[in-house]
């Protein structure tokens, strides 16, 4: 399998879904309409819906139409997050992907009000969506979970509350596990719990998906030291000031601990389908990605 053509392919379907769930520029009111549009569709890899896509599909779900609202409010939720994440208040970053950030096109207010309503927008689509109300109850309970106080915004407050001078592993821990792999883990649980599989595969789907989100924030970390402005769509050296991987255990010790969280997500996402290779493929790309 070639694994760029795959999240090709599934990035075109979860695009177009996003197409027809986010509200057009024409309705009222247009301004707000268009700042939600512009962070959500000029880019994005959307790594997340497709995470979820596919734990549902190798356990053998196949109700796509019923599924692809799910994918979408994930989508929108993430989008939300970058958004308030590049306010001056939070990161302060210019740029995303490959173009001006939300505040700097349309002012801070917009900006705001843009991913409040993608926020809310997620939850309408789910509410509104055609899931059996078990599923629907299921799949509310881990995303409200993991998007609160003990999740990412738990992880975004230590975040914003510590800075480099604070070189604790188990703070470091902490603020990657809930910012970004919480995330992670809740698509792949979503998926698994979408194609009404086994608790054990649901618990493997978890625990994979917190593994895999690691190794995605600390190749990100490594990304701000080594990559590219033009291939990250955002400014490099972002970091300098803050608790990263690199900073407490140096560039290059950060990328064999990134590995080993890789093969210990595999370990629990072979549990999903053995000997398929579509995880496997997955995390090698999220370890080899330049943004
Ligand atoms: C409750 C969801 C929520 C947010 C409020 C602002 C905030 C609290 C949290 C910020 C969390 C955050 C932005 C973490 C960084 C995660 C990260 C590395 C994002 C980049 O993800 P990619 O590379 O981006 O998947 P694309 O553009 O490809 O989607």
């Amino acid at each position: 399998m070639n694994i760029e053509n795959y999240l090709k392919g599934w990035k075109k379907r979860v695009d177009n879904k996003l197409n027809d769930h986010l509200p057009s520029e024409e309705e009222y009111p247009p301004l707000l309409h268009k700042a939600m549009r512009y962070t959500v569709l000029l880019g994005g890899k959307r790594i997340r819906p497709i995470l979820m896509i596919t734990t549902y599909s190798l356990l053998g779900g196949d109700k796509l139409d019923e599924i692809m609202s799910v994918s979408s409010a994930i989508e929108l939720i993430h989008s939300y997050s970058l958004i308030h994440d590049d306010l001056p208040a939070m990161d302060n970053d210019d740029y995303r992907r490959g173009v001006p950030s939300s505040h700097k096109k349309f002012g801070e207010d917009i900006a705001i009000l843009a991913g409040d309503a993608l926020f809310s927008h997620a939850f309408y689509i789910i509410a509104h969506g055609n899931l059996k109300p078990i599923l629907k109850e299921k799949v509310l309970k881990v995303l409200t979970t993991t998007i609160g106080n003990k999740g990412i915004i738990g992880g975004q407050t230590e975040d914003v509350l510590y800075d480099s001078s604070n070189k604790t592993p188990k703070l470091l821990r902490y603020i990657h596990s809930h910012k970004t792999a919480s995330f992670f883990s809740a698509v792949c649980e979503i998926g698994a719990i979408l194609a009404e599989t086994t608790e054990d595969k649901i618990l493997a789907s978890r625990k994979g998906g917190l593994l895999m989100g690691m190794t995605f924030q600390i190749q990100d970390d490594i990304l701000d030291v080594e990559g590219k402005k033009e291939e990250m769509g955002k400014e490099v050296r972002k970091d300098n000031n803050k608790l990263t991987y690199p900073l407490v255990y140096g560039t290059d010790f950060s990328k064999i601990i990134a590995k080993k969280y890789s093969s210990l997500a595999l370990k629990q996402l072979n549990i999903l389908k053995p000997n398929d290779k579509t995880f496997e493929n997955l995390l090698n790309f999220l370890l080899a990605r330049k943004n």
